[in-house]
């Protein structure tokens, strides 16, 4: 039994994911953690609410709540519809947490004592009515290229042009509207992660079985970028981890935060650490994960996120940890994806263009979406949604494909056997063929699923269930069954052998359908077909089951054009 660590990048909190950030993270990651399970691994399958920083400062003055209390509130929305989507993560936690605080000013005070951290004078904006330094972004005024009035310090919305805060014309605090600002020197903290560079490369040249687009992206951050510049890693914000050395004071940083992306990534352990205090569990139940010193040293941890996230987990995050001279584990595998695109153009959250996960939810059950969505996974390139390739995928793979076998032999059984498992007849060598042809498939399947080759691993599945079918299709037991019953029996055997069979293999993918078919079947062995011959005879002759329900209904034309229409707007 292998142990795994499984983490997807953190949701931001300020609103609800689309379906462009579920397939690019946590849907993945979530496919990958449920094969481990079924195999018998060990997995800890973590997640996490990405909560400081400005743009939830943002969210919540927009809502009119306090960012505490809003985040609160997301943070369960957004829990809410991670069990709909059948997210199996084993906590779902909170960069809010006060696990990691705790870790974050650990962090910090460890980098600080192996001389990592550089304190540097900069000059900031400061509100004399609001009583605090302005990050850009709080900033607005008058645009000095185009003359909108609303332009913010970092950028012009409406020309787009890049601006610094003393460009502005007229500048004003965003948040009350103050135009009483000065220039003032303040302290800021900067990681020398600059030194860590040949450390660091030598780590991401020994990734050699990475995926191209993980690397691509981590050399050149490395090498022509400004990747590993130092980096300020505190903020003059009031939500966020309060800068401390360790659990002391660190003078001159009073009032001050550290930066989102140096707490965020270090929820992914904080997280393992709430995640035992939830379940009961001691320090050392978290720390097995975590610390090499401490039983983690043959865990594989892997890690799923889009690709504008990369630089953070193939450089600042492992400076962070490499910087602390301290036995944490480090990630093994980093699976990146690409962008999905919606109907023609980008999906985006502040454009409230595509499909969000709350409407894709409440129009079709998670496994519709599951399927199209680990199906069409951008890897080796973007990818993109569109209501006909979604309809076609359903209505063939689903339902024609694996709904229609599973409806047409239990009915067929119910009609002229009953609502058991037949008995009689013996197999053939169109049977032998079909276990020969299952047995290659399946260990295609597990070799993809191993390599995390997520399209790959969905077309294997679609190939299995398209073998039951065309087995079905060519056995035509119901053609048998006139002249020769017997063998008929043992076909429809066979078949109702197969329903299990694809539940069990399935349940990654589509597990709400998966565990109807297991119910309907009448049985709970999920045990993974080692061998595929013993695995089509674990429902024995006299095994009752029942017809279910349809498993997947048909996306009619209708059902289509009206939600096209629906989602082709702007959500409000
Ligand atoms: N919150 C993802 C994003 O909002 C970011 C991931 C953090 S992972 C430590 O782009
Ligand atoms: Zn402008």
């Amino acid at each position: 039994m292998a142990r795994y660590l499984i983490t997807s990048a953190l949701p931001y909190i300020n609103g609800i994911k689309h379906l462009g950030n579920l397939v690019g993270s946590q849907l993945p990651a979530d496919l990958i953690a449920r094969y481990h399970r079924a195999r018998g691994h060990e997995v800890l399958f973590l997640c996490a609410t990405d909560e400081h920083g400005t743009p939830a400062e943002l969210a919540a003055a927009k809502a009119g709540q306090r960012v505490d209390v809003y985040c609160e509130e997301m943070h369960d929305v957004q829990a809410r519809i991670a069990r709909g989507f059948g997210l199996s993560f084993d906590h779902f936690g909170r960069s809010s947490s006060r696990q990691n605080r705790d870790l974050t000013q650990h962090f910090a005070g460890v980098l600080a004592k192996n001389g990592l951290i550089e304190e540097v004078s900069e000059k900031q904006v400061y509100s004399l009515d609001d009583g605090r330094f302005l990050p850009d972004r709080y900033i607005e005024g008058t645009c000095p290229n185009c003359g909108y009035d609303k332009a913010r310090g970092d950028q012009c919305e409406n020309c787009t042009k890049q601006l610094d805060p003393t460009d502005l014309i007229d500048p004003r605090s965003a948040i009350s509207g103050s135009t009483r600002l000065e220039v003032r020197e303040t302290k800021h903290l900067y990681l020398r992660q600059s030194t860590l560079r040949g450390e660091l490369s030598d780590w991401i040249a020994s990734k050699t079985d990475w995926p191209i687009l993980t690397t691509s992206i981590a050399k050149k951050w490395l090498n022509d970028g400004d990747g590993l510049q130092d980096r300020g890693i505190t903020r003059d914000l009031n939500w966020g981890v309060p800068v401390k050395k360790g659990t002391e004071d660190w003078p001159g940083m009073e009032g001050k935060v550290f930066y989102v992306w140096f707490d965020a990534p270090i929820e992914y352990i904080a997280c393992a650490a709430e995640w035992a205090v939830a379940n009961g569990k001691t320090d050392a139940d978290w720390e097995r994960w975590w610390r090499t010193d401490k039983g983690a040293g043959d865990v594989t941890y892997l890690q799923f996120m889009g690709k504008d996230n990369v630089p953070f987990h193939t450089l600042s995050f492992p400076a962070t940890i490499m910087g602390s001279g301290e036995p944490w584990k480090t990630v093994d595998y980093i699976k990146s994806f690409n962008y999905l695109n919606y109907d023609g153009g980008q999906f985006s959250t502040s454009q409230g263009r595509g499909i969000f996960m709350d409407q894709a939810l409440s129009i079709l059950p998670s496994d519709y979406w599951r399927w199209w969505l680990l199906s069409h996974a951008p890897e080796s390139s973007d990818s993109e949604f569109t209501w006909e390739n979604f309809q076609g995928s359903v209505n063939k793979d689903l339902a024609d494909v694996l709904g229609n076998l599973v409806s047409r032999v239990t009915k067929f059984c119910r009609s002229k056997f009953g609502e058991v498992v037949p008995e009689g007849g013996t197999l053939g060598e169109r049977e032998a063929q079909l276990v020969a042809d299952l047995n290659a498939r399946l260990r295609s399947y597990e070799a993809n699923l191993q390599a995390m080759e997520v399209r790959k691993t969905a077309t294997d599945l679609r190939a299995l269930w398209v073998l039951g079918n065309e087995y079905l299709q060519s056995a035509a037991p119901w053609t048998a069954f006139k002249t020769d019953p017997e063998g008929a029996a043992a076909m429809v055997r066979l078949a109702l052998n197969l329903i299990r069979f694809y539940a069990v293999i399935s349940a990654p993918f589509i597990p709400d359908a998966a565990d109807r078919m297991l119910e309907a079947m009448g049985t709970t062995d999920r045990s993974w077909p080692e061998d595929v011959a013993s695995a089509l005879g674990v429902l024995p002759a006299g095994h009752a089951f029942t017809v279910p329900d349809v498993l997947f209904a048909k996306i009619s034309d209708e059902d289509r054009a009206d939600w096209q229409t629906r989602f082709a707007g702007i959500r409000p």
